[in-house]
C-alpha cells in the first residue's frame, strides 16, 4: 500500500478496531489514522478522533474530505447474537453502512477499501470440515445474510466502479484489550476474564462445538498483509477464506487448566447454540496462503499462553 497514507476506521472502537488503531499508527504515524466510532471514546485518543455514524453519508464524505483520506477499514456492524436480536438494525448498520462506504470510496476516487466478512456467510448446507472457498451460501441468520450480500457488493463495486475493497471471512476473534459485543464466538474470550477473575466459566455454546477461531495478531497481520498485496494477484475481494485455529470449549478449557489447574467450566447452552451449529467447524484457507501468503502464527498452546499472560499482568495491575 505504498501510495496509502491517510486512513479512516470506521467502528474502532470495538474489538477489532482499537487494536488495528494502534497498529496502523505504529506503521503509518498516529496523525494518519483518522478513528471514528458511534460512540465517545472513554479514554482520550492518541490521535485524530471524529464521531461518525455510518448511516450518516454526508458525514463520512465530509471527513473523508477533511482529512484528505484514501483508504477506509470499515469494521462498523452489528454482530450475530445482537443481529438475531434486532435484524432490521443489523441490515441497515451492515449493508447501508457498507453501502455508504462504498459509494464514498466510488465519488471519492479511495485507493482501497478494506471490509471483513464472517464465518457467519456459511450455513447448515455448507461443508462444515475444511469448508471450501467457493461453496454454498445459505446463512441462517440475519448477520449471515448481510455478510453474503456485503461479499456481493463488494464483488460489484470493483468490477462495475473499480473501487479496490478487500476482505476476508474472519472467524471467531480472541482478543485481550477490548472485549467483543454480541457476537457467537465471544465466549472463547470471556472465558479468559473469568478464569482468571474468578477461576469458573459458564459457556453458553455446549462442551463440543467446534468453531474456527483466530488470535488477534494474527487478525491484524491477515488485515495488514491483504491490504499490502499486490491487486494482480487477487482473484477475490471480500470474501477470502481465513483459517487459524479450530477448537471446542472443551479443548479451550483443558488448555487453559494447563495454566489454571483449578478452572472449572459448566455449560448451559442458550439461543447461540443454533447459530454456532450453523456454522462450520475448519476453513480451507489455501487460496489465501497462495494469492497473498496467508499464513497464521499463533495455535492453540501459544495463544492461550500470550492471552493468560498480558490478562494475568492486567489482573495484577488491577485493570481487568
Ligand atoms: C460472531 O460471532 O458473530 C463474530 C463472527 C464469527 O463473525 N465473531
Amino acid at each position: 500500500m505504498g501510495d496509502t497514507n491517510r486512513i479512516l476506521i470506521t467502528g474502532a472502537l470495538g474489538q477489532i478496531g482499537s487494536e488495528l488503531t494502534l497498529k496502523l499508527r505504529e506503521k503509518f504515524g498516529k496523525e494518519n489514522v483518522i478513528v471514528t466510532d458511534v460512540r465517545e471514546p472513554k479514554a482520550a485518543q492518541d490521535g485524530p478522533f471524529d464521531k461518525l455514524d455510518v448511516l450518516n453519508l454526508d458525514e463520512m464524505q465530509r471527513l473523508v474530505k477533511e482529512h484528505e483520506v484514501d483508504t477506509v477499514y470499515h469494521l462498523a456492524a452489528l454482530l450475530s447474537a445482537t443481529g438475531e436480536q434486532k435484524p432490521d438494525l443489523a441490515w441497515r448498520i451492515n449493508i447501508v453502512g457498507l453501502l455508504n462506504v462504498l459509494n464514498t470510496a466510488r465519488d471519492l476516487k479511495l485507493t482501497r477499501v478494506f471490509h471483513p466478512s464472517s464465518i457467519a456467510a456459511f450455513g447448515p448446507e455448507t461443508p462444515r470440515v475444511l469448508t471450501p472457498q467457493e461453496t454454498i451460501l445459505k446463512p441462517r441468520t440475519m448477520y449471515g445474510v448481510t455478510k453474503v450480500a456485503g461479499e456481493l457488493l463488494d464483488n460489484y463495486y470493483y468490477e462495475k466502479f473499480g473501487v479496490d475493497v478487500r476482505g476476508a471471512r474472519l472467524p471467531g476473534i480472541i482478543s485481550n484489550v477490548t472485549p467483543p459485543g454480541g457476537g457467537t464466538t465471544d465466549y472463547a474470550v470471556e472465558i479468559f476474564y473469568e478464569a482468571i477473575k474468578q477461576k469458573r466459566y459458564t459457556c453458553f455454546l455446549s462442551e463440543d462445538t467446534v468453531l474456527p477461531m483466530m488470535y488477534m495478531p494474527d487478525c491484524l497481520k491477515a488485515f495488514i498483509t491483504l491490504m499490502d498485496a499486490d491487486l494482480s494477484r487477487l482473484s477475490h475481494h471480500g470474501d477470502y477464506n481465513l483459517a487459524a485455529l479450530s477448537f471446542n470449549p472443551r479443548e479451550l478449557a483443558a488448555e487453559i487448566r494447563k495454566h489454571i489447574p483449578e478452572f472449572a467450566v459448566k455449560y448451559e447452552p442458550d439461543y447461540r447454540q443454533a447459530i454456532a451449529d450453523s456454522w462450520p467447524q475448519s476453513i480451507d484457507d489455501s487460496a489465501s496462503r497462495r494469492e497473498w501468503g496467508w499464513r497464521p502464527d499463533y495455535d492453540l498452546p501459544s495463544m492461550v499462553e500470550d492471552m493468560l499472560r498480558v490478562l494475568g499482568e492486567r489482573h495484577e495491575r488491577g485493570d481487568l
